[in-house]
């Protein structure tokens, strides 16, 4: 994918829907780019003389949002794991397959396996889906490596997807994903390689945007969570959290004191762990996708979040154990089916909530002037049918840091 080949999206964007941040509509609208940027958003009907002679891009009325963020997945890694989901239909469960050997550490195997070029190939077919479904910003974890060289590899991956494809890619550390197999019973000594060997050149090489640990009784303790929380704090990088899926580990109440940018998952969130988010400003980042695939059936705690004023974002967790999805807008429907999320919601869920989940929203998540222009048109009359629609790609246009990206 060579992006800079794409055509500029410079112009007057109009005859367009324009959804406002609390899910109304303005018809008779327009978007202004100029050199890549936002350069003017209002009714065309008053349109500044200065823009009126531009080239213009019929939006034929569809409706305009900004562009989607996916503000969590595991997008690179090798092989798939199919054989798991049968094992599961059998009987088996997923923590009994990941302490026999399977689960993540069987990928870990395949991404050890794998070239750089090979690891690439995969991933991109997997990027593109997301991208031609209007996602325009996406965080990729690592966590796959377990071990210097391989988790370099898979975060050089993310870095050149990033550039290839000219999306915004946030780079994720989730060095602490499990327990490689040549550590066995030996975690400490793992989370030791962690902070002091891996994080630290892996942030040198500037490979890391944040980072990550999976808190669970079958990955790592709170103690050690926290380890890793400071060293990423000492080298002045941000924290997320893969908080309370399985069990309640207070975890959130940790990632909170280290002010994480989001606790992901949370299926088992407590009233403390809720109060300590809404204290940091920390994001519940909510994946209907690992939920419904493990056929889970304890909710995660949407009416308290709400209560409390804790901002929720919805993310596809593409990985290929617990959430094979790539499809952003079918979480957006399952997180209002399964969890009764709103309308509203939802879509504050999948553009605004999930840039604040990564840090950057002051550039992604909402259409503002001065940005680079990332935004999507639907062919869609309201903006609930985003929700509402699931199997189907009702884009009429992307455009995607300043250029047309429709496929
Ligand atoms: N939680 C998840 O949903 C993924 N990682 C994690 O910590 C699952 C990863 C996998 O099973 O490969
Ligand atoms: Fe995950």
């Amino acid at each position: 994918m060579d992006f800079s080949a794409l055509p500029g999206a410079d112009g007057l964007w109009h005859n367009l829907r324009l959804m406002q941040t609390d899910g109304s509509v303005l018809p008779g609208m327009c978007l202004v780019v100029r050199e890549g940027k936002l350069a003017w958003i209002g009714l065309e009907a008053i349109l500044p003389i200065e823009h009126a002679e531009l080239p213009r891009h019929d939006g034929q009325g569809s409706l305009a949002t900004a562009g989607l963020v996916d503000c969590h997945t595991h997008l690179v890694y090798g092989g798939q794991r199919a054989n798991e989901f049968a094992m599961r239909l059998e009987g088996a469960d997923y923590e009994t397959i990941a302490r026999s050997g399977g689960g993540i550490v069987s990928t870990v195997r395949a991404t050890r396996a794998a070239s750089e070029d090979e690891l690439y190939a995969s991933a991109a077919p997997r990027l593109q889906a997301l991208l031609d479904e209007g996602v325009c910003a996406v965080e990729i974890k690592s966590g796959y490596g377990l071990a210097l060289e391989h988790e370099r590899k898979q975060l050089r991956v993310v870095r050149r997807l990033g550039l290839d494809y000219g999306v915004t890619v946030r780079a994720t550390f989730l060095g602490a994903h499990a327990l490689p197999p040549e550590y066995t019973d030996r975690s400490g000594g793992y989370i030791d390689l962690v902070c002091e060997e891996m994080l630290p050149a892996l942030a040198a090489e500037g490979l890391v945007d944040a980072v990550d640990v999976f808190c669970e009784r079958i990955a790592f303790s709170l103690a050690e969570t926290e380890q890793v929380f400071r060293t990423a704090q000492s080298l002045g990088l941000p924290v997320k959290l893969h908080a309370e899926q399985l069990s309640d580990m207070d975890g959130a109440a940790l990632a909170a004191r280290y002010r994480a940018l989001s606790c992901d998952h949370i299926e088992h969130l407590s009233q403390q762990g809720i109060d300590a988010m809404k204290a940091a400003g920390t994001v519940a980042v909510l994946l209907p996708g690992a939920y419904y695939a493990l056929r889970d059936t304890h909710l995660p705690p949407i009416a308290a979040l709400r209560a409390a004023g804790v901002p929720m974002a919805v993310s596809t967790d593409h990985n290929p154990g617990t959430s094979p999805a790539l499809s952003l807008l079918l979480m957006a429907n399952m997180a209002c089916t399964l969890f009764r999320l709103t309308v509203p919601e939802v879509l504050a869920g999948i553009t605004l909530h999930a840039a604040r989940a990564l840090g950057i929203a002051d550039t992604h998540g909402a259409l503002h002037l001065g940005r680079p222009a990332n935004f999507v048109l639907w062919s869609l009359q309201e903006p609930s049918e985003l929700a509402y629609w699931f199997g189907q790609r009702p884009v009429h246009a992307i455009v995607r840091q300043g250029r047309i990206a429709t496929s």
